[in-house]
């Protein structure tokens, strides 16, 4: 302990840990609703066809593996703005679009952040009450302060939509915004379209940069319909950033496929934005993986391999809406005099459960159901197999 006997010890990650933590737990019956990964009804990550098939592709070709340009793979990063924006949007055909492939979109908000960091060092960033943890760490690890405005309103499981527009209508000029596009993590509540388009005005008024985070595209009503907040921020002709990710949506989480775009004003000032983000990632990995990015762009590109995409994506949906379903009525059938309504109205992977870590800490201990420590609960982890007892567990600890 000489030389590093000063370190603070790491306290681990509140989602990545519990994961490691459920690994490695030997009760048979254990269930895990912890980190946002979808499991299909068998408990098993998918491996989706169209994937498989891009793979074998790939290995047919048996391509060399040279690097990739710093910002990514052409084909994808194209497929990428096409897939965000729609293939006729103007910001996509007038080019005012930069977007880079990034190694997960973990990797494309740091890129921005780090971007942000040097070009605008007076500007904090302002993330929802609640957010996913690592939104904090990211930005705060650029050395950027970060703010929280109003967002989940605890006594109706719903959204303190008038509180987060006063809140962000306040804050300093040019300010960062960082916003879930579709499924917020961890509440699961969401604006609805009419709230996006009151939220532009505020945003353009104040001057502010809104950060998008597109984790869970698809989870929510659809492809087209996760998208539809990005294409209305581009519409009102804001400047904006977008990071987000393949790792829900094809199910690659550990491929590292992801994506930062940054809309401007003009294809000039969008090839300005490109190589200073360029430059943050040359300094930071270099480039990106060539595996991921031969994934996704063929699984966007081929008309094929897009349809049976859609389909999964379609399917993974509506089975955790099953799921929703299942685990509403048990536990209402369980807990007549509670309402359990927000499993109903929340969206995408992930519920907010209201438990308190002491209860999640009994669920866990008790009944091996793993929870985030905040009372998130993965909804995607739930099958027909397990809703039962998650319910009776829940219903148990609730009291
Ligand atoms: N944004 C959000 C909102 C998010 O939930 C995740 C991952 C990411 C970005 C990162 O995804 P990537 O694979 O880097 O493209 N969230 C889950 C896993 C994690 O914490 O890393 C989770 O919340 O459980």
């Amino acid at each position: 302990m000489k030389t590093f006997g000063h370190l603070d010890p790491y306290a681990g990650d509140p989602i990545l840990s519990l994961n490691e933590a459920f690994q490695k737990d030997p009760r048979g019956d254990k269930i895990n609703l912890s980190i946002g990964i979808y499991f299909d009804d068998a408990g098993r990550i998918p491996v989706l066809a169209c994937v498989r098939d891009a793979e074998a592709q790939m290995l047919a070709e048996s391509g060399p593996k040279s690097y990739l340009p710093i910002e990514g793979s052409a084909p994808m990063r194209s497929a990428v703005q096409q897939l965000l924006f729609g293939a006729d949007h103007e910001a996509v055909t007038r080019g005012r679009i930069a977007t880079l492939q990034t190694v997960g979109s973990s990797g494309g908000l740091k890129v921005g952040a780090d971007f942000l960091k040097r070009w605008f060092p007076d500007s904090g960033v302002w993330v929802s009450d609640p957010t996913w943890d690592n939104h904090r760490a990211m930005f705060e690890g650029a050395g950027i302060t970060v703010g929280t405005y109003p967002y989940y309103d605890a006594a109706t499981g719903g959204l303190k939509f008038d509180a987060m527009l006063q809140a962000l209508a306040a804050l300093p000029r040019r300010s960062v915004v960082l916003l879930h596009a579709c499924c917020h993590n961890p509440t699961g509540v969401d604006l609805t379209a009419a709230q996006w388009q009151q939220l532009v005005p505020v945003l353009r008024e104040r001057e502010l940069l809104p950060y998008l985070d597109l984790a869970y595209q698809g989870y929510g009503d659809g492809i087209e319909q996760d998208a539809q907040a990005v294409r209305e921020l581009a519409s009102a002709g804001l400047t904006f950033f977008i990071a987000n990710s393949f790792s829900k949506s094809m199910s690659v989480y550990g491929e590292r496929a992801g994506a930062l775009s940054v809309v401007c004003d003009s294809r000039e000032e969008a090839d300005l934005v490109l190589g200073q983000m360029k430059a943050t990632v040359r300094r930071n990995y270099s480039s990106p993986a060539i595996h991921a990015a031969g994934i996704v762009s063929r699984v966007l590109t081929e008309p094929a391999l897009r349809a049976a995409w859609v389909g999964d994506v379609d399917a993974m949906r509506e089975r955790i809406k099953a799921m929703r379903r299942s685990l509403h009525g048990v536990l209402s059938a369980k807990r007549p005099g509670r309402d359990f309504g927000y499993f109903l109205s929340q969206r995408g992977m992930f519920s907010y459960t209201g438990m308190t870590p002491q209860q999640v800490d009994r669920l866990r201990d008790e009944f091996g159901v793993y929870l985030v420590r905040s009372g998130r609960m993965c909804v995607a982890g739930l099958n027909t197999g397990n809703v039962e007892r998650t319910a009776a567990a829940m219903a148990e600890v609730l009291g």
